[in-house]
């Protein structure tokens, strides 16, 4: 059985819970309250979230964490997704790669800041993460603008999308805008059986 532990104001705990809940996977899923000092947080969170952070997932006698990692294992394991095959899961890990690096770097950020509020580290930081943000959302727009459905150019749906997808649901909470093929693949993202805002699929 898999338990997926993650919190409604996690975008990384998110792209977690929609793929599952689009792919389908039965899982239990379990809110740690991430505003409460980590040595408060359940004691099986805590023995098994070697960075402290959500997501976390539990299967069978295997533990989880790392948001694109978890995606990465999820898509081997069921074979489809991007786990077709060896190329298939490679187009996605290199997105996967990305996005962490990028969009999974500067949008947090950016909505954090709104919603949480701001010190003077990330007054400093802002401008650079706003043109990061800039740069990054043109590179999906760009690649998106050749009539591609799915980011990787795959027929269905991959992890990729998932993992792309989950800070870009928050965009307005983070005061940035979203050209206009991006918007469209999100569109088609929320019109996947099984999708929900992360404040709905979080929060139960
Ligand atoms: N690189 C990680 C990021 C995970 C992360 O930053 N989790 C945040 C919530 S979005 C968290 O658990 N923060 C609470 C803490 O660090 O104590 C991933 O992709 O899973």
């Amino acid at each position: 059985m898999k338990t997926l532990f993650g919190h409604p104001d996690s975008g990384h705990a998110y792209k977690v819970r929609l793929f599952m809940c689009v792919a389908g996977i039965p899982h239990d899923y379990e809110q740690v309250d991430i505003f409460k000092p980590r040595d408060e947080r359940p004691a099986i969170f805590r023995k098994y979230a070697v960075y402290g952070e959500v997501p976390l997932l539990l299967d069978g006698d295997r533990c989880y964490v790392q948001s694109n990692a978890i995606l990465l294992h999820l898509a081997n394991e069921t074979g489809l997704w991007g786990g077709e095959h060896a190329k298939s899961l490679n187009d996605c890990a290199q997105w996967l790669f990305w996005e962490a690096n990028k969009i999974g770097l500067c949008l947090p950020q950016l909505r954090a800041r709104k919603r949480f509020g701001s010190d003077d580290a990330l007054e400093a930081a802002f401008p650079w993460l706003s043109a990061r943000y800039t740069h990054d959302i043109n590179v999906l727009e760009n690649t998106l603008s050749d009539g591609r459905h799915w980011i990787t150019g795959s027929v269905l749906p991959t992890i990729a999308d998932f993992s792309l997808c989950g800070y870009l649901f928050f965009a307005d909470e983070a005061d940035v805008q979203v050209p206009k093929h991006v918007a469209a693949w999100l569109k088609r993202i929320q019109g996947l059986d099984g999708w929900q805002h992360a404040y709905q699929l979080l929060a139960t």
